[in-house]
């Protein structure tokens, strides 16, 4: 049953007799006015989780010589930056967010001379480099650590937050860790507990004191003078805490390790954060660098603080909310409007190597691959900056180890069966069906997904209809429509409950975007072109949608873009 559903019309009625075909996209080259726009602003990033992106030397541990090798994959997909976990030399406790060097690369990654290699190897292509940061923590076995360990009155000891118990045998507060468990461990040989917002091995700095503040500053210089173009900043609602240790509020629930919940109230998003970001942003401009916030919050205006008042923070705190979303054009269209209307530029990720793929997280167990596909038109037509995570482009599933003594993630092997930890969204990437995907010619470090025979890159690469060329044709979308690079957000058809509808505009360019959110065929009214934009140009549809008779008629979780027109009698 067709579902009609109208945009409100305000503008001139005026429709070309193009049919559904996708047009060779204009360049926008042509006349358009030179952007004011940061390359950030325009680039479309792309996380990698480098120990499963591409193992070179057969370790079964994807490396840098790795991704070199896989540049000209990147290029071609349309990617203008990469954002690389950490490769900080490190135990290996939490995968390398545990650093215990912050100016070399693991040696199981490969050199600081392979770095330089990938960093100009990318640059060639025209693909920036960005770091993850990990600045709120080190490895215990970090040297800073293990001179601050050794005595109360070592010149690293206030590195970090050691505290007194409250007695013998009690804490110093309530406080728990994010990955479960008390957040302070006793340290016998100085007889005080240092605290953790994560795994023990991971010790907080202490960012009150200006030393570790200077310290970081200088990684993030050391690093800009070897051509990064700017970091990813790992957990920085977790800076600082509250200097009067004051006691968590506890919630009802378990947290992870089947403790009581609490509301980490006094571990994270102190104001004081605000003054690092600051900080660091300062050291950053020195460089014309960028700043990513790995910032999880509970409300867009929390989101808006990671801008900083004038902008002096972060240019690119992430909307991680984004990946919460359920998969409804008004649940959509609401959050979108929010964080277009926050006043920032915004940063929509859809996944990333903390939370099960997107695929299945917005999938609906029936239609996911569709549902995919939709989401990937969403994200890479919004106003705002897409960050990828590696394996979107090919509609990579979360998948789970099977026994827990499979479980590479510590958080799996502590909250098994409960919670089954990040494997699932971290197995390798599927490059082709030969020898695990593609991957590495040895024994790949987690399982390669099953599915990989049909869902790999080479054979996506060949089908036209695949998530992969659909990501290609959008990317190349938006890189030639200047609409879709600075232009604003405007929704459309905003009562509808199916169809997520909007239009974005930078001068006479125009393109509008209609995506079905259902698994029913829908019709949207394309009687009015608003504001006086008409002759659309199908730039690309999906599942045969197309404009008939004045209406887009979609197919199920179907795609309709197209291109206007300012028509003379625009306002
Ligand atoms: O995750 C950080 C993380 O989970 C916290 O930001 C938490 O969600 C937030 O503080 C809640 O307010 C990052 C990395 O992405 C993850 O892989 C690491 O395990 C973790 O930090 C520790 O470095
Ligand atoms: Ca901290």
């Amino acid at each position: 049953m067709k579902v009609r559903s109208t945009w409100a019309t305000a503008g001139v009625v005026a429709l070309c007799s193009c049919g559904a075909h996708t047009s060779a996209v204009r360049d926008v080259g042509s006349g358009a006015a030179a952007l004011e726009q940061d390359w950030w602003q325009r680039a479309v990033f792309y996380e990698i989780y480098p120990r499963s992106f591409s193992d070179s030397n057969g370790d079964g541990i994807g490396d840098l010589d790795g991704i070199v090798s896989k540049l000209d994959y990147l290029k071609e997909l349309g990617v203008d930056a990469i954002w690389m976990t950490p490769c900080f030399p490190s135990p290996q406790v939490d995968f390398g967010y545990d650093v215990l060097d912050y100016e070399n690369i693991d040696p199981m990654y490969g050199s600081l001379s392979d770095f330089d290699r990938l960093v100009s190897e990318a640059n060639k292509r025209g693909i920036r480099t960005i770091l993850d940061l990990v600045v709120n923590h080190t490895s215990d076995k970090h040297p800073w650590f293990v001179d601050s360990r050794s005595s109360r009155a070592a010149a690293h000891r206030d590195w970090y937050v050691w505290r007194d118990g409250k007695g013998p045998g009690a804490l110093p507060n309530n406080w728990t860790s994010i990955f479960g468990g008390p957040a302070w461990t006793p340290d016998p040989a100085t007889d005080q507990y240092y605290y953790h917002y994560f795994f023990p091995q991971q010790p907080d700095l202490n960012w009150r004191n200006p030393a570790v503040q200077n310290a970081m500053f200088d990684v993030t210089r050391w690093w800009y003078g070897r051509g990064v173009a700017g970091f990813r900043l790992d957990a920085v609602d977790a800076l600082y805490e509250d200097p009067q240790l004051r006691d968590n509020p506890v919630l009802p629930g378990e947290d992870l390790s089947g403790a009581p919940r609490q509301e980490h109230k006094y571990q994270t998003k102190l104001p004081e954060v605000h003054d690092a970001l600051r900080a660091l942003r300062h050291v950053a401009d020195e460089s014309r660098a960028i700043l990513i916030g790995e910032t999880w919050t509970d409300s867009v205006s929390e989101l808006r603080e990671y801008y900083g008042v004038s902008r002096t923070e972060m240019q690119m705190p992430m909307d991680l909310m984004f990946t919460q979303l359920r998969f409804s054009a008004p649940a959509l269209r609401e959050h979108i409007a929010a964080v277009d209307g926050a006043g920032g530029w915004p940063v929509y990720v859809i996944g990333n190597h903390d939370v099960a793929r997107a695929r299945d997280r917005y999938g609906d167990g029936q239609h996911d691959l569709d549902i995919a596909k939709v989401m990937a038109a969403l994200q890479l037509t919004l106003r705002g900056t897409p960050i990828m995570y590696y394996g979107e482009e090919i509609g990579m599933k979360t998948t789970d180890p099977v026994r827990r003594e499979d479980v590479k993630d510590p958080i799996g092997r502590l909250a098994w069966p409960k919670f089954k930890g990040r494997d699932g969204e971290r197995t390798p990437m599927q490059w082709d069906a030969s020898h695990e995907a593609g991957f590495t010619s040895g024994v790949p470090w987690l399982p390669v997904a099953p599915d990989y025979q049909s869902l790999n890159a080479a054979v996506e690469g060949r089908d036209p209809d695949s998530i992969l060329e659909l990501y290609r044709r959008l990317i190349g979308i938006r890189r030639t429509h200047q609409a879709l690079l600075d232009g604003t957000y405007t929704p459309l058809a905003e009562a509808d409950p199916n169809v997520l509808s909007y239009l974005r505009v930078s001068g006479d360019d125009a393109v509008a975007v209609a995506l079905n959110t259902s698994a029913s065929p829908q019709d949207v009214d394309f009687d009015g072109l608003q504001r006086g934009y008409a002759f659309p140009e199908t730039l690309l549809t999906t599942g045969g949608s197309a404009l008939r008779g004045g209406r887009i008629s979609l197919a199920p979780f179907g795609v309709w873009i197209a291109a206007l027109r300012r028509t003379s009698s625009a306002n």
